[in-house]
């Protein structure tokens, strides 16, 4: 093949947000728009790191993966990267990617040096829905602000890219290697089954045997929902075939490009089918619901946990299987390193640290604080109320290493007595509750909120987390009830390992009786502003720790909507979601 150099101008606003670059397709498909950020992660990656790289390139699926999977494969060919790994299909979960990265070894005995992962998540996908784009580093994980900031800077004053316009298309349906010559020398494709060497890795950390015996007890049922994205690739291998579930307990387990028109977010208000069969939803459904149900995003890095009639939080989740692991998961058998969890998730982790005098560290939104920590070998298990847990395994959150997670937890509190009565989900969680005590918590977004109101909203919180006698004069003019803000800051982070700073990380109001109210605005939509409000309530008397979470948080919520001026900044009257 020959390389081409090809002229462009740079486009606005490639800035890549929490977790990449994420934006409408009919952005993404603009002539050249894909290719100059894929040519300025190869210039902030430096050329001596791209000549001979092996790269990953796959993702969730979704509408205009393939298109995308051939273009960056051309200009990988040009950039002198010397060979390019694709999932069967441009298939691979996010924490699959991972995991790749890490683990496989080339059918020529090569090891990746990094990874373009194509998805936007939990966002919708298909022609008039979203497409995304990042870039993961050598240790699996996503590329750090330094990278970032980097590839951003080079978007606003690149002139040309270069591709192997010649080269022709690879098929991606069959796995396999082919091999080009270029000007340079050799250029090779491997094609590779998406699912082998994760599978292979989760066997490494989970006993599935006794996992085995869980899910085929007739005591236990349980339900998957992939939402039709990548998960599916993987669930029908893991749960129906290596651990024995029926095949039937699969939903929405064939990965489809526009996610069958649904919104792929793992939670109460978009998983609905699996909400209504876990008991959860507004009428009775037909069937007993099963004693355990999970799904997954669109490129299952994340996961929600539902028991009969109960929804887990990510945030208890996340202090649960921490409290569990040594016990219940033989990866973590000599001991947790530490742990972690995104600022705004609530303090459940946190208590648990205490109790296990476990190091515990505090990073801000979005998992590439995570991988320092645990490069470091200074955090074991991590986790984000935003229904995203993990641990030191890959650099990424894993959702279906979550539901392990729990099916282990929950194999082994019902070791030996599978015949007797179920230890189930809910009342793990409230044996939890009752050891630890229990963090209420609700999330409220509000999303697409015009940009500009947004940030007067978020700059009028700042100037008002400066008088703390201001900020409480207004609190109890709302509610009496609710206790003094002792402390509010702009959360800022320094690294522990490599000592950067990232600042403007959410607006914090602290209260004196381990109440939290957070603000921050999204940095993974494509439209708009989206703000978080997150709201936190600590209950450590057993007697009131079985309330229902949204009336033991009603007056912390009149509070923040007060205290923010909500519908006076967006016009909002209500959150679009509720999580
Ligand atoms: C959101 C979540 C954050 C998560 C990120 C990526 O970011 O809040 O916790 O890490 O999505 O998740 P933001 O900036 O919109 O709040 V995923 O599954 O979309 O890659
Ligand atoms: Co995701």
């Amino acid at each position: 093949f020959k390389v081409s150099r090809v002229d462009t101008t740079p486009f606005d606003g490639q800035k890549p947000g929490t977790s990449g670059l994420r934006k409408k397709v009919k952005v993404f498909v603009q002539p050249h728009y894909l290719h100059n950020f894929v040519q300025a992660t190869f210039n902030a990656l430096t050329e001596e790191k791209v000549r001979g790289a092996t790269l990953v390139v796959s993702g969730d699926g979704r509408y205009f993966s393939k298109e995308a999977i051939q273009i960056i494969t051309k200009m990988s060919a040009a950039n002198g990267v010397r060979r390019v790994w694709i999932g069967q299909n441009g298939l691979l979960s996010t924490p699959a990617v991972s995991a790749v990265i890490r683990e496989r070894v080339g059918a020529d005995g090569s090891k990746a040096t990094g990874a373009f992962i194509l998805t936007a998540s939990h966002n919708p996908g298909g022609p008039n829905e979203d497409f995304g784009i990042k870039y993961n580093m050598e240790n699996g994980g996503p590329a750090p602000e330094g990278i970032t900031n980097k590839i951003y800077e080079y978007t606003t004053t690149i002139k040309e890219y270069l591709i192997a316009a010649d080269l022709p298309d690879v098929d991606i349906s069959t796995t396999g290697v082919t091999n080009f010559t270029g000007p340079e020398g050799p250029f090779d494709v491997e094609v590779f089954d998406s699912a082998s060497d994760y599978i292979k890795l989760m066997k490494s950390i989970f006993d599935f045997e006794s996992i085995r015996k869980l899910l085929t007890s007739p005591k236990f049922t349980f339900c998957y929902d992939a939402l039709h994205g990548v998960a599916g690739a993987y669930a029908k291998s893991i749960f129906v075939d290596e651990l024995g579930a029926q095949e039937r307990s699969l939903l929405n387990c064939t990965p489809k490009e526009d996610f069958g028109g649904g919104h792929p977010d793992p939670n109460l208000t978009y998983a609905k089918e699996l909400v209504a069969r876990l008991g959860l939803g507004k009428s009775e459904p037909q069937d007993e619901p099963p004693e355990f149900g999970a799904a997954a995003d669109g490129d299952a890095d994340r996961n929600m946990i539902l028991g009969k009639r109960f929804f887990v939080t990510p945030s208890d989740s996340v202090a649960i299987i921490a409290a569990n692991a040594v016990e219940a998961i033989p990866y973590f058998s000599s001991g947790l390193k530490g742990v972690a969890r995104s600022m705004p998730t609530s303090a459940a982790l946190d208590v648990v640290a205490k109790h296990l005098n476990l190091k515990f560290f505090e990073v801000p939104t979005g998992w590439k604080f995570f991988g320092n920590l645990m490069d470091a070998g200074l955090c074991s298990v991590c986790g984000e109320e935003s229904f995203g847990t993990g641990s030191d395994h890959i650099r990424e959150k894993d959702g279906i290493w979550a539901v392990l997670a729990w099916l282990s937890i929950l194999a082994y509190k019902n070791k030996d007595k599978l015949e007797d009565k179920l230890v189930t989900v809910e009342d793990i969680v409230r044996q939890h509750w009752a050891t630890y005590g229990r963090h209420y918590y609700t999330r409220y977004d509000y999303e697409n909120v015009d940009a500009g109101a947004a940030k007067e909203l978020m700059a009028y919180l700042v100037k008002l987390q400066s008088s703390l006698s201001e900020v409480n004069e207004i609190i109890k003019g709302v509610r009496s009830d609710v206790s003094n803000v002792v402390h509010a800051d702009e959360f800022e982070y320094k690294d522990p390992v490599d000592g950067s700073v990232s600042s403007h990380q959410g607006i914090r109001y602290l209260f004196e009786d381990g109440s939290r109210l957070i603000f921050r605005l999204s940095g993974t939509g494509s439209e708009g502003a989206t703000i978080r409000l997150y709201i936190e309530q600590y209950e450590k008397d057993p007697s009131k720790i079985g309330r229902l979470s949204n009336e033991a948080l009603a007056p912390l919520v009149e509070v923040a909507l007060k205290l923010s001026k909500m519908e006076e900044f967006t016009g909002r009257s209500a959150p679009t979601v509720i999580t």
